[in-house]
């Protein structure tokens, strides 16, 4: 019921706030009085804010949750123009992006009851040669779009009709992949966007929830580096890679395999810090984690997680999250997937 999940948010908030009892009561019983008269009710800018920061830290999947508490909340719950919707999307790119000292920010949206846009796209920024996005492409050229380039446009659904918009190509920014000691592996001529842009999934705070919520941190090296590039219905890149490295592919005991993602994963990590775009690396980011384990148990929180996300796709026994369980009970608020995909 509503004003059950309203009451659990609001009092979680307040009390982390330390907000005096008195002012929660208030607001408790405004909010029971708005879902008596209207059936729904509205967050406050600072609910909103605090709200989306839980969602972070309460993502199970996520590594990266050390800084949940600094995640910048944009309100854009006020937008209802097509193009409003689409300005407020390349401003989160541009705004984010930050040239290249990224923001980790979430630009929110109106409330589901209330929205009249809907967008398909999983992340903002896609390579439209991705096998990742081969169906979102089949919708997209169910529009009438025809000559794709090197980014997939933008597909929304705006009163009931589906369309598409090119983002503003100069605001995508994208890193040279290149490694110091193989100038074979240069000429691949490998690239990769700066900032990962979730937009497919639901945020759900105190009931209520919000369909459109693009949300970026930076990326670490593996999600590149080990599954973009290598995974074998992605980009599929081993065999290519380890040629360039004149690796010996003949033997599956010269571990051509295991060198081409040490090697790779070195490329992705100190091309971008070459170019100035944060990353971070797996160790580094396990060693953050480990540092939010340790506020939360000092806060007395229990912190839920999912060790197969958890674990790092490149040497994942040498990172601390390896040798421990974690309890992946989903709380509230969170960030979930929507009930039918288009990825
Ligand atoms: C998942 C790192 C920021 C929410 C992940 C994954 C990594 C990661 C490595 C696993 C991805 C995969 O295997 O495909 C980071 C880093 C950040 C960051 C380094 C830097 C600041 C954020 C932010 C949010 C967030 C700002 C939300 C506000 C999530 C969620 C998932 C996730 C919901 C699961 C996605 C899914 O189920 O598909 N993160 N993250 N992360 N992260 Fe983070
Ligand atoms: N693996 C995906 C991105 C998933 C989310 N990763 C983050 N999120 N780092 C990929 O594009 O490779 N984030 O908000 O920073």
């Amino acid at each position: 019921m509503l004003f059950e999940k309203a009451k659990s948010f609001i009092k979680q908030m307040g009390n982390e706030l330390n907000i005096e009892e008195d002012t929660i009561n208030k607001r408790l019983l405004s909010i029971q009085q708005e879902i008596e008269r209207t059936g729904s009710y509205i967050h406050t800018t600072e609910e909103l804010t605090y709200g989306a920061r839980l969602a972070w830290r309460n993502s199970n999947r996520c590594i990266g949750r050390l800084i949940w508490d600094k995640l910048n909340v944009v309100d854009m719950r006020h937008v209802g123009d097509e193009k409003d919707y689409l300005t407020a999307l390349e401003t989160h790119i541009e705004r984010a992006t930050n040239n290249g000292k990224i923001i980790p920010t979430i630009t929110i949206f109106n409330q589901q009851a209330n929205i009249n846009f809907e967008l398909l796209n999983d992340q903002l920024i896609r390579y439209a040669d991705d096998p990742i996005v081969s169906d979102t492409k089949k919708l997209i050229e169910h529009t009438g779009y025809k000559h794709f380039g090197k980014f997939l446009p933008l597909l929304y659904r705006y009163n009931n009709q589906y369309k598409t918009y090119d983002i503003h190509p100069d605001l995508i920014k994208e890193v040279r992949i290149e490694h110091p000691d193989f100038p074979k592996f240069n000429a691949l001529d490998l690239h990769w966007y700066a900032v990962p842009i979730i937009s497919g999934m639901d945020l759900s705070i105190g009931g209520i929830t919000y369909p459109l919520c693009p949300f970026n941190g930076w990326y670490m090296e593996s999600e590149i580096a080990s599954r973009n590039f290598l995974d074998d219905y992605r980009y599929n890149l081993l065999e290519p890679i380890a040629r360039s490295m004149d690796l010996d592919i003949s033997r599956t005991t010269s571990y051509w395999r295991d060198k081409v993602v040490v090697e790779l994963n070195y490329a992705v990590y100190h091309s971008y810090k070459q170019q100035g775009y944060s990353i971070v690396d797996h160790y580094n980011a396990s060693r953050q984690f480990l540092k939010f384990e340790e506020n939360e148990a000092e806060n007395n929180r229990k912190v839920t997680g999912d060790w197969t996300w958890l674990i790092p796709p490149i040497s994942p026994s040498l990172v601390h999250n390896w040798h421990k369980g974690y309890d992946n009970t989903y709380h509230e608020p969170n960030f979930y997937y929507k009930k039918k995909k288009a990825t």
